[in-house]
């Protein structure tokens, strides 16, 4: 197999074929298709980046796919090209909900305009969304004005959505007492607005109530410069507030982008995550490095019976891998 293989050209004009093609390649496990997915992304490369890149996160059942259903149809009536890729750290195999997910997005997987692809959540590197980066990119190249990233509040799925896309959005449900308690303090410290879902009928009340509960909360915490986050309330159900929602993210990129902070933002967490990818590299090493491991042993046998301090019992097994240059 070579790169001649897939029409490049094609998915740089935006047809659904060579995407979804290029993205199978991506989650091929097989070293070959490794070698040949990190060559065709070398050469989409310069075709990336044009778009906005927002997570969606939130717990079970708070409306996270409705609302993608429509805060995506509306972006398509606004002459939007959309990606939607979902990472479900629960279900490595069927990708999750995604089932579920194109009955709730019913309209929207209907869309010339809109693509809609499970994440798989497995990877040998760098977590259950290691894929969905990559992926991203592909849309990116294929013309896709936004991209969702979909995701449940579960493990540490929601942190490793956060570290790829430029706006954080954190789903809440209206009823905030409870909610407030069972949130990570973490993920609102990374949220760039809290959208309290559900704000209609008879949870109308209790999610503006909700709002101003999270509004003060986030006041109360660190947020990045340029940008406080915002609190606002939608129904996902009933179409309304949506619009705010795109509004402000359109304001939140133009202040970013004019400030030069989005592409400082993306060349750190591109920075980020290439060191996470050494450390993990280096980890594989030393489990196949047959020198390294067999000091590894020996030094843990050492450390447990308290023979050699952990330090020095580390340098040892890091000095079998890595000599110094001086050793
Ligand atoms: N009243 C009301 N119900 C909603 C709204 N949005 C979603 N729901 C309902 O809430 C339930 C869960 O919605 P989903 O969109 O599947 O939620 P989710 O967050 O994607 O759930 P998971 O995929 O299981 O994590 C469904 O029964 C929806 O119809 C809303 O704005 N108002
Ligand atoms: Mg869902």
């Amino acid at each position: 197999m070579s790169l001649a293989t897939f029409d490049v050209d094609g998915l740089l004009a935006g047809a659904r074929r060579p995407l979804a093609k290029a993205i199978t390649l991506i989650e091929s496990r097989l070293d070959a298709h490794r070698q040949l997915a990190q060559q065709l992304l070398a050469q989409i490369l310069p075709q990336t980046g044009r778009s906005i890149r927002i997570g969606i996160t939130g717990v079970p059942g708070v409306g996270k796919s409705s609302f993608v259903e429509a805060f995506g149809c509306h972006l398509v009536e606004l002459g939007k090209k959309v990606a939607v890729l979902a990472v479900d750290p629960s279900s490595p195999i069927t990708g999750g909900s995604i089932l579920g997910d194109k009955t709730r997005m019913e309209r929207l997987s209907q869309s010339e305009r809109a693509f809609i692809r499970p994440s798989p959540s497995y990877g040998s590197l760098g977590g259950v969304a290691e894929k969905t980066r990559e992926t991203m990119l592909l849309c990116e190249a294929a013309g896709h004005d936004v991209i969702l990233v979909e995701t449940v509040g579960v493990g540490q799925s929601e942190y490793e959505v956060a570290g790829m896309v430029d706006f954080f959005l954190v789903l809440m449900l209206p009823n905030a007492g409870d909610e407030l308690q069972g949130i990570k303090k973490g993920i609102l410290e990374l949220a760039d607005a809290i959208v309290v879902n559900k704000a209609d009928g008879v949870y109308a009340t209790s999610a503006g109530i909700a709002r101003r509960q999270y509004s003060n909360a986030m006041k109360l915490m660190q947020h990045r410069p340029l940008w406080t986050p915002r609190v606002l309330t939608c129904s996902a159900l009933e179409n309304t507030g949506i619009a705010d929602i795109w509004q402000m993210i359109d304001e939140f990129h133009a202040t970013m982008q004019k400030a030069g902070e989005l592409e400082q933002r993306r060349a750190r967490q591109n920075k980020d995550w290439m060191w996470k990818l050494v450390h993990e590299l280096i980890q594989l090493r030393l489990q196949h490095h047959p020198k390294a491991r067999s000091v590894a042993e020996r030094m843990e046998s050492q450390v447990i019976s308290s023979q050699i301090t952990p330090l020095l019992a580390a340098l040892d097994i890091v000095n079998a891998l890595i000599p110094t240059q001086h050793a």
